[in-house]
């Protein structure tokens, strides 16, 4: 298939993926107590719309730089995990309107997730690597960590705390794109939680600028801007298909290269705002 302009990627990502959360009609959980916690109405139809969004990846490259008042001038901003603001506030910010969370985080003795004040601003977002066309049903009995364990758990203590848990078909609707535009097969494993996030804010704000997914001058082995420890498997992948995943943003960008090298900064347009 010929390979799609920057425009064209951009309306096929729009028109074939759509960010769905769980909601309590839908079976198994329809029939299971607990899931009358779960947010009634989808997050798409809670949160925003917001003019101008940042979504903050935990790479090591925003260790100095500076970003941190830019990044808080949005409207919304996405943090991922259990990446921090205390303490480094001058280079990410401080503002954090949705926290996107993967499973392992959730349950992972070291995250403290049900008890640190790491988690409990903004609204949450939970996802879990399902298996790719698995139903609901086949992944609720098999989830890669206990997702819906912890949510209930987390819920309990902090029931007024907005929490969403994606559909498992959006994280392969993502990975669809990525696979349809590449021309060798990529691992069958879900994307990383930066594009996800970053495709999540495309359905919520008017502009996305996203920081340090693609690596600015300042690139480094550091693996998150709040941790010594050092792997460039973060920023080029292992697991998740992230390489691809950046070969795709690099592709959608609107802003400048030179944003990119100097700032670590992405420009997208939002889906609403897309003339397709
Ligand atoms: O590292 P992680 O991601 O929390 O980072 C969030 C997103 O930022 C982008 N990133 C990060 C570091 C870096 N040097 N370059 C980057 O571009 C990526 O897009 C990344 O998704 C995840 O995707 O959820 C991930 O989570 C961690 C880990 O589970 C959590 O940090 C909690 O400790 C995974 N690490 C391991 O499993 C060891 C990581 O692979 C992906």
């Amino acid at each position: 298939r010929p390979k799609l302009s920057g425009a064209e990627l951009l309306c096929e990502l729009k028109e074939k993926v759509s960010v769905s959360t769980l909601t309590s009609d839908l079976p198994p959980f329809s029939s299971l107590s607990w899931a009358a916690t779960l947010p009634p109405a989808p997050l798409t139809s809670d949160l925003g719309p917001y003019r101008s969004c940042a979504v903050v990846s935990s790479a090591g490259s925003l260790r100095y730089s500076g970003l941190g008042k830019e990044i808080d001038s949005h409207d919304a901003v996405l943090r991922f995990n259990a990446a921090p603001t205390t303490g480094y506030e001058k280079d990410v910010g401080s503002k954090t309107t949705i926290r996107l969370i993967n499973s392992q985080v959730m349950a992972s003795d070291d995250h403290r997730f049900l008890s640190s004040s790491l988690y409990s601003s903004g609204a949450l977002v939970a996802w879990d690597p399902a298996p790719f066309s698995a139903d609901l049903t086949q992944w609720y009995n098999r989830t890669d960590y206990p997702i819906f364990l912890q949510y209930q758990r987390y819920r309990r203590l902090h029931p007024l705390q907005p929490f969403y848990i994606l559909h498992p078909r959006f994280e392969w609707q993502v990975w669809q794109r990525i696979q349809d535009n590449m021309a060798e097969p990529i691992q069958k494993n879900p994307p990383s939680s930066g594009l996800l996030g970053t495709v999540l804010m495309m359905s919520l704000c008017d502009t996305v600028h996203v920081y340090e997914f693609l690596p600015s001058r300042r690139k480094t082995e550091l693996c998150h801007y709040y941790q010594r420890f050092y792997d460039a498997a973060c920023t080029l992948g292992a697991y998740h298909p992230l390489l691809y995943e950046k070969n795709l943003v690099k592709r959608m960008n609107q802003g400048s290269d030179r944003d990119i090298y100097t700032h670590g900064r992405v420009t997208l347009p939002g889906f609403r705002k897309l003339n397709c």
